[in-house]
């Protein structure tokens, strides 16, 4: 049946480039969930913009003597070219800068407000006497009193998650100017999160116990158990959505008040462009909401934001956040500070036209359930061993019989024969569990599957060999190209959530959209033709090639150059 999904995926911060961490985390489950439910007949929107609020954005701007304005507009454009680049397919990608998100965060503040959900509170904070500032959240670095780590931010910790006071940071230090801070009273509004416990407890605990992931459900319970309190949403701070009442002078509101709103703006800004109803993709109970985040924005989505959902009244609730755990490069913590990633426009420059093989290589060792490792010679060998050697290798004999047999004329089959016909199974099989594996958000064996797809047609290509039997036997060679070449043809349609370049060029190789070749999601033995007999195909074309000992040298030595 025909569902309504609005996917959204974590808006990034505009501080940086986009980096492997980000897409194998988020970008990418996201839109091989989006392009799939579209490839099945529902109706998405799949939306993101960016995240342009918050301190991360101030304090990049104070480090290169700009204004915030400067670095958001920069890294604005370079974040949506990247995702353009990959096939990100986001129906809309807005940024929380933008007035209609002002407006929208504000009214939203303003509702809650004026519905008695917040409290104001007036408590010391830690205040830079020589920056002259109060320093909320990253502007604050000191020890996690949970993990002990040392760089922790004030509002968070990086290395165990926790999310806590500046307060009870142990030795907290200005990241502005170094120094001690001092102490500084201040008001602020806080949600009372604590109101809401008790539907929290229900509604996580009782009701997505199996199907929310572990580590998701986990750290929710563990929040639950530790008792919700009252959370400040406002900050002084000069960059951001002013706070929307009198005496708020100088206050804005927390990044993470606002950014989950911008899910809503993006989507009403992508509405208006195309003359739909937001609402429906809000407010309809019917739809879906799923969001995609990594592991350290879990808490923002299955706690907080829907209690502001839930307070506000109107709103649907997510139904799954499938959180990813993190993807670390050859051994180490992606970081930014110690430039030890891999950037998209990087990657691009220097593997130009290989988009699909990294989302491949991403997507099969993506940090489902524990983090993961992505190294450049697992990466390579993926690369040449899978795509190249099963995928490619399959097509491309394909095709070069076709036109060499045919004159790339798909021939007419006679009776199928046992083989045939389980070559068709076992294809028809692995759409099914592919199906099932997306449904279920296990990217990583949906994507294995879709391979399983190219080895059955591999094999059954190398075990008939047709190359030896055209003279004597054609009617048999008929066949087996016939089966080949839907078998080919499923790839090129399924394929488009996992490998949308690839299966951009096949379809073009096969000439589906010359023939409208479209897909019911049904069963391929059931009459279900993809490409019927008389079709005539274009010359082969490589869909893959391979990358180079060299290439991965290169690679591996930038990293240990920046590691020096
Ligand atoms: N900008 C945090 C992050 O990049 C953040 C996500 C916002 S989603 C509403 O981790
Ligand atoms: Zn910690």
């Amino acid at each position: 049946m025909k569902k309504t999904y609005t996917i959204t995926a974590a808006l990034p911060y505009t501080n940086g480039p986009i980096h492997i961490g980000h897409l194998a985390g988020v970008y990418i489950p996201a839109d091989i969930f989006s392009r799939f439910m579209r490839l099945t007949g529902n109706d998405v929107a799949y939306i993101c913009g960016s995240d342009e609020h918050g301190v991360p954005i101030t304090i990049k701007a104070k480090k290169e003597g700009l204004t915030p304005k400067d670095i958001v507009d920069r890294y604005h454009s370079n974040i949506k070219k990247s995702f353009e680049d990959f096939g990100i397919s986001f129906d809309n990608y807005s940024r929380t800068s933008s007035e209609l998100h002002h407006k929208t965060a504000s009214d939203f503040f303003l509702h809650l407000h004026d519905n008695n959900f917040f409290k104001e509170i007036t408590t010391e904070q830690f205040y830079d006497i020589n920056a002259n500032q109060f320093l909320p959240d990253r502007f604050i670095v000191g020890t996690c009193p949970k993990c002990n780590y040392e760089k922790s931010y004030g509002d968070q910790c990086e290395k165990c998650g926790t999310s806590h006071n500046a307060i009870d940071l142990i030795d907290p230090k200005s990241s502005i100017t170094g120094n001690l801070p001092s102490l500084k009273e201040t008001k602020h509004w806080y949600l009372k999160l604590d109101e809401f416990q008790s539907f929290l407890e229900d509604w996580i605990l009782k009701k997505h116990k199996s199907d929310w992931k572990a580590n998701v459900f986990g750290q929710c319970k563990s929040w639950l158990d530790d008792g919700l309190k009252p959370r400040a949403v406002t900050r002084d701070l000069d960059w951001g959505v002013s706070v929307p009442l009198n005496d708020s002078d100088g206050k804005v509101l927390y990044v993470w008040f606002d950014a989950p709103i911008g899910y809503i703006s993006s989507t009403k800004e992508w509405a208006t462009n195309n003359n739909l109803d937001w609402e429906k993709y809000w407010k309809n109970t019917d739809t879906e909401l799923i969001h995609f985040i990594g592991k350290d924005n879990i808490v923002f989505h299955c706690i907080i934001f829907p209690a502001m959902l839930k307070a506000h009244g109107e709103y649907i609730l997510p139904k799954n956040v499938p959180a990813n755990e993190f993807l670390n490069l050859e051994g180490a913590k992606i970081s930014t500070s110690n430039n030890w990633a891999v950037w998209l426009p990087d990657y691009l420059k220097e593997f130009p036209n290989k988009q699909d093989a990294l989302r491949y290589v991403l997507t099969v060792n993506a940090p489902e359930n524990k983090d993961n490792d992505f190294t450049w010679k697992d990466f390579q060998a993926r690369n040449n061993n899978e795509l190249v050697a099963i995928y490619g290798n399959f097509i491309n004999r394909v095709v070069v019989l076709t036109n060499k047999y045919y004159d790339g004329v798909v021939p007419e089959p006679t009776e199928l024969n046992k083989e045939d016909l389980h070559v068709l199974q076992k294809v028809n099989a692995s759409v099914q569990l592919i199906n099932k594996h997306v449904e279920k958000f296990k990217f990583r064996e949906s994507c294995n599957e879709y391979i399983n797809i190219a080895r059955h047609g591999n094999k059954y290509l190398a075990d008939q060999e047709p190359w030896k039997i055209f003279k004597t036997d054609p009617k048999k060679v008929n066949n087996i190209i016939f089966v080949s070449l839907q078998v080919s043809s499923i790839l090129a349609i399924i394929g488009e959530p996992f490998l949308p370049f690839a299966s951009n060029k096949l379809k073009r190789i096969l000439n589906h959209n010359d023939h409208n070749v479209k897909w019911k999601w049904g069963n391929l033995l059931a009459g279900d033709l993809l490409i019927k007999p008389g079709i005539r195909i274009n010359q082969a074309e490589l869909l893959f090639t391979k990358v180079e000992d060299s290439e991965i040298e290169f690679q591996l030595e930038k990293l240990r150059k920046n590691k020096n």
